[in-house]
């Protein structure tokens, strides 16, 4: 455990608001000398190499993918954290913004579910991405320029749709989960020992620079001995994960664009949290979102896809200030159904998204509930 995180626990009760609280403080900012650098060399007492299954992913599929051989990649465990495993950016050079662009431009599209449905009609929420795309980082020349919707789009929800309300997935309020990350999704959990991995559900976060994402744990899904993935991209972040008990003291840990952590076993189901966002501090990896395009020409049968320029520079300015976190849950284990009770019978899809409009407008606030353990996502406003 960290020097400042021991020290902070002794305190006893929650020590993980006490933390969260500290590196979320701007004035003074935080001391960071705590906070675990995957990128560069890490002390070997807190920090284990991980073991992959390079046979579990061939270098094709990989790199269909946008990643590289799975022999190349940079993984690590945590003392104390069994079954959490941190792969240091895994992506070929040039692959992150084609994954970048797929969370700006494509997946926010319909019929996936977002933060703006909740107070926009669905034709208002259409083309998110053609809607902003020209006032994409230019800051505001006065009060009476709008935010774009990109500027205030929070949160999406893949798949089965994550009920902010009852904090539970169901049946009747699914899509079709994208096709490129659900391959992106397999690839990693098969390197990491969970071959058959099926992405159900995903739930991607927008952050702009005083956001952060409160105290939870990811317990909603049924099934739990499938990992948890989640992808980072765009601008720094630390992120806190702790112990199965909330007062539990966490261990910080800086994550960066492309780095990719993995959530499973005793690890699955522990509080975690994202108190704030962060420039990369000096030495760190060089921003991969601004680069101009794949190193190597596309493999056939790649999910990867060149950007026009256009694109390229569009989300390239997004992710100077901003980021975007990706996480993709198997939502059920083999031959699983949901339960039947008679809500799952008695809702449909659109008295679900009536009962989102009916919630205080916590949207609006970019606020939100996660579940019964977590604060808030206390997001910037929306
Ligand atoms: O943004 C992150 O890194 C964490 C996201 C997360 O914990 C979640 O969506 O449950």
């Amino acid at each position: 455990m960290a020097k400042m995180a021991a020290s902070m626990a002794e305190g006893g009760e929650d020590a993980f608001r006490k933390i969260f609280k500290f590196y979320k403080r701007r004035n003074p900012p935080p001391d960071f000398s705590d906070v675990i650098d995957f990128s560069k060399r890490v002390p070997s007492d807190q920090v284990v190499p991980a073991a992959l299954d390079p046979g579990g992913v061939s270098d094709v599929e990989a790199a269909r993918v946008g990643l590289q051989p799975v022999r190349d990649w940079r993984a690590f465990g945590l003392q104390g954290y069994p079954g959490f495993m941190f792969i240091s950016n895994p992506f070929m050079p040039g692959s992150q913004p084609s994954w970048v662009r797929q969370c700006l431009k494509i997946y926010p599209r319909k019929p996936n579910v977002c933060n703006l449905d909740m107070h926009m009609s669905p034709s208002d929420t259409q083309d998110i991405w053609d809607k902003s795309v020209h006032g994409l980082g230019c800051p505001p020349s006065g009060k009476t320029q709008p935010k774009t919707l990109l500027d205030r789009l929070r949160w999406v929800t893949l798949g089965y749709h994550y009920n902010w309300d009852t904090k539970t997935y169901s049946a009747n309020h699914h899509t079709p989960f994208p096709a490129d990350l659900h391959s992106l999704s397999s690839r990693i959990a098969s390197a990491c020992g969970f071959p058959g991995f099926n992405a159900e559900a995903g739930i991607l976060n927008y952050y702009r620079s005083d956001s952060s994402l409160g105290i939870h744990v990811d317990e909603s899904e049924l099934d739990h001995s499938r990992p948890l993935l989640s992808f980072s991209f765009g601008t720094s972040a630390i992120f806190l994960l702790g112990g199965t008990r909330r007062q539990d003291p966490p261990t910080a840990m800086y994550m960066h664009s492309g780095d990719v952590m993995v959530m499973s076993g005793q690890s699955r189901l522990l509080y975690h949290a994202v108190p704030r966002i962060v420039a990369a501090p000096q030495g760190g990896p060089a921003s991969e979102t601004d680069s101009r395009g794949p190193a190597s020409p596309l493999q056939e049968g790649s999910v990867v896809e060149p950007l026009s320029e256009q694109d390229r520079d569009a989300c390239s300015r997004y992710t100077h200030s901003s980021r975007v976190n990706v996480t993709v849950r198997q939502v059920l284990g083999p031959g699983q159904s949901f339960p039947e009770t008679p809500s799952s019978h008695q809702r449909t899809d659109a008295e679900q998204t009536e009962g989102r409009h009916d919630r205080p407008a916590e949207g609006e606030r970019g606020k939100r509930r996660r579940s019964s353990s977590c604060d808030s996502v206390d997001t910037a406003e929306t």
